[in-house]
């Protein structure tokens, strides 16, 4: 059997963390023959460290076959020691009254003391992914805090998005989800998001010129995806939980464990594809081969498409200018 490997979540008594940790540890995110240590992190809070005591207890009764393991943590340099894999779920909500000048300022601490610290323990070949918002400028703070890490391991979470374009594909259509190929969301998980279905197919045919209505992309497609995150929390009283964890588990597995050729959605640190500047952290349409992925390029981008990636990366940009005294 295969030797088990270490993954640490962050933030793991958080309602992400509930709906995370006990799929990890079934088997879905690496393989029903990968055992697994689970590394977790909480804040040294009292409260937070005794629901952590309470989650674990509750790991500890599924008596899970690939559980090897499970440790609690409140200091991120012991939760990251020799990790091969690392959900930084765990961020700072706005709180009320907070400006969203101190909400990047105290996800930046939190950001780069995580990135300083797997800098320092983690396995070289670590995989990070950041789902705590700002997602994709907290990607950018860690990796930015760990410059003996390779950049490409730092990644942040699109594939909320991305499975929820592909869900209002499924529906407008009358179509199978897992029947749609060759869709992508380009850049920050926001509002701003642009999910892009013009390469996207079923069964071989074209999504769009089988919708052929820009109307609808426009209006209701684009900003059904991009309010999705808020309808839930007007529907639930909370935010996105188990479809979050679910999206962690699918871009882990999918990274892990290759995608065979399919298109997936990652936030991934540029090199300059699509004029995005090298080092912003966006989501770009990737295939994924033993545990490498790589962009889809020449992909021709209209004057629609531009604009809506003009808009989604000056966003970013904002949010990065934000943050580069602080790095
Ligand atoms: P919760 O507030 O339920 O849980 C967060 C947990 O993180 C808490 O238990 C808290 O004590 C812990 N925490 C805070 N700072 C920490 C630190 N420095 N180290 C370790 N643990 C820390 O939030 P939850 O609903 O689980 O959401 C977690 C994060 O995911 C939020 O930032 C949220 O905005 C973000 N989301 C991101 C999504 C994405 O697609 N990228 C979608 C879902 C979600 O909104």
């Amino acid at each position: 059997s295969k030797k088990p490997v270490r993954v640490a979540v962050t933030g793991a008594a958080g309602q992400i963390g509930y709906a995370l940790l006990f799929r990890i540890a079934s088997g879905a995110m690496l393989g029903a023959d990968q055992p697994v240590i689970l590394q977790l992190l909480e804040i040294p809070d009292e409260k937070a460290q005794n629901a952590l005591k309470g989650v674990i207890m509750e790991l500890e009764d599924c008596a899970f076959p690939l559980l090897a393991g499970i440790e609690a943590h409140s200091d991120p340099m012991t939760a990251f020691k020799d990790t091969d894999y690392a959900l930084l779920v765990g961020a700072r909500p706005r709180g009320p009254g907070m400006e969203r000048s101190d909400l990047l300022a105290a996800n930046a601490q939190i950001f780069t003391a995580q990135g300083k610290a797997l800098n320092a323990v983690a396995s070289r070949n670590v995989k990070v992914l950041v789902v705590g918002n700002p997602a994709n400028t907290n990607a950018y703070i860690a990796m930015k805090s760990a410059p003996d890490l390779p950049r490409e391991n730092f990644t942040a979470m699109l594939r909320l998005d991305h499975n929820r374009a592909a869900s209002q594909i499924a529906t407008k259509m009358g179509v199978a989800v897992g029947d749609i190929e060759k869709l992508c969301v380009w850049g920050n998980h926001s509002p701003t998001m642009y999910a892009d279905y013009r390469f996207a197919t079923v069964n071989g045919k074209s999504v769009k010129d089988a919708i052929n209505d820009q109307d609808w992309n426009a209006n209701v497609f684009l900003p059904t995806v991009g309010k999705r995150g808020a309808a839930i929390i007007a529907a639930r009283g909370l935010s996105s939980a188990a479809s979050a964890a679910n999206a962690a588990i699918d871009h882990m597995h999918d990274w892990a464990l290759g995608t065979g050729g399919k298109w997936v959605t990652m936030g991934i640190p540029s090199n300059g594809e699509y004029g995005i500047p090298k080092d912003v952290v966006f989501g770009f349409p990737v295939t994924t081969e033993g545990g490498k992925y790589t962009i889809v390029k020449d992909l021709p981008i209209d004057a629609f498409s531009q604009e809506c990636i003009n808009k989604t990366l000056a966003e970013l940009q904002g949010e990065q200018d934000g943050v580069k005294h602080l790095l």
